[in-house]
């Protein structure tokens, strides 16, 4: 499977995030990705290939234009206002604090985030935009060179970002960008299934009054859960989008063979829906011993996850999510390409 890195991964990395009342240092860093190239590398795979530069077009296409301005130039504001660390927010405009747009960069900051724990630091949006073009140079290889399947490998993740709001470590909607290129470049239905411990509630919402785009998702009940406001069962699109998302909630400890049963119900829908292509946000938190998730998969289950999604018979990209910085987050990812590629042989 051919593998494109985001060559600027490591220029988001942030001081901490507020986890349990304290601040800690956060799981989203650098390291999670040396982790994985040193596994794959481990696992005989040398080629990691560059992205090429798309520009900001697709992103503009899924993400409104004063969000991603914001994100493209609030550090270097922020800085220059006499803040000495990065930008996170303190104040949120919840309904009843109704004085919006503000250009107060502290109002500004909440009317976007709509959570803490995705500090923007001097590299963030470089870091941000250059895993959009990794995600969309893995969506070419597919789409238009042939390939059976590619992995997007880049941080930050994605699968959080609504089309004007970060939060959950996730800044660009890598999977949302590249199910709406993949319409853009023909394809006339685009399947986005959701593997990640976490509900994908940036995808959902964006493309939740949509039938163009079928939008699934199997992850830690939200009753209990990250992103707790979104991901339940009985959200199942709106106007011509109803219909077209499916969410799996599981509950905590949630083992392969209950995760296995969730998959089929997902396969039913996919296939019923009939796709020209597959994107998967993947994350790997879903693993036992993830510091911030409740499932209780092995290192050996995701040989069968990837098996699982090779039945799908479909042209498929992966794209890099979650999962934390434990020993073995690299053979997790490793082992779902290999699954996929054994099971698609
Ligand atoms: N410190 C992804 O897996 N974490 N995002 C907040 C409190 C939010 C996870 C926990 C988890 C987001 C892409
Ligand atoms: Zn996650």
């Amino acid at each position: 499977m051919r593998i494109y890195l985001n060559s600027d991964y490591a220029m988001h990395n942030a001081s901490g995030e507020m986890h349990q009342g304290k601040l800690v240092d956060c799981f989203e860093n650098p390291s999670r990705l040396d982790n994985i190239i040193t596994a794959f590398k481990a696992n005989g795979v040398s080629e990691f290939n560059s992205a090429e530069d798309f520009g900001m077009q697709a992103i503009l296409a899924v993400h409104d234009a004063d969000y991603v301005d914001f994100l493209q130039s609030i550090y270097p504001k922020w800085r220059a206002a006499g803040n000495t660390g990065d930008v996170i927010p303190y104040i949120w405009p919840v309904p009843g604090l109704k004085r919006a747009p503000h250009q107060n960069l502290n109002a500004q900051v909440g009317r976007y985030a709509f959570s803490s724990d995705s500090p923007i630091m001097q590299g963030t949006w470089q870091a941000t935009y250059s895993g959009v073009q990794t995600a969309l140079s893995s969506l070419k290889a597919v789409q238009q060179q042939g390939q059976n399947a590619a992995f997007c490998l880049s941080r930050p993740p994605g699968h959080h970002a609504h089309k004007a709001n970060y939060g959950g470590y996730c800044f660009l909607n890598n999977a949302a960008i590249c199910a709406q290129a993949a319409r853009d470049n023909g394809a006339a239905k685009v399947c986005v299934l959701d593997v990640d411990f976490h509900h994908g509630n940036g995808t959902q919402d964006i493309f939740y009054q949509r039938n163009d785009v079928l939008t699934l998702s199997i992850h830690g009940d939200p009753a209990h859960n990250f992103p707790y406001y979104l991901g339940f069962a009985d959200e199942i699109g709106e106007g011509s989008g109803e219909g077209f998302n499916l969410n799996l909630p599981l509950a905590d400890g949630t083992d392969m063979l209950q995760w296995t049963q969730a998959l089929q119900l997902a396969a039913k829908k996919i296939q019923d829906y009939a796709p020209d292509i597959l994107i998967v946000p993947l994350g790997v938190d879903t693993f036992a011993l993830d510091p911030i998730s409740t499932f209780t998969l092995t290192t050996e289950d995701y040989l069968t996850m990837g098996a699982l999604i090779a039945d799908l018979n479909l042209p498929c990209v992966f794209l890099m999510e979650g999962g934390y910085d434990v020993g073995p987050i690299g053979q997790n990812v490793y082992n779902v390409l290999r699954g996929f590629e054994d099971g698609a042989n």
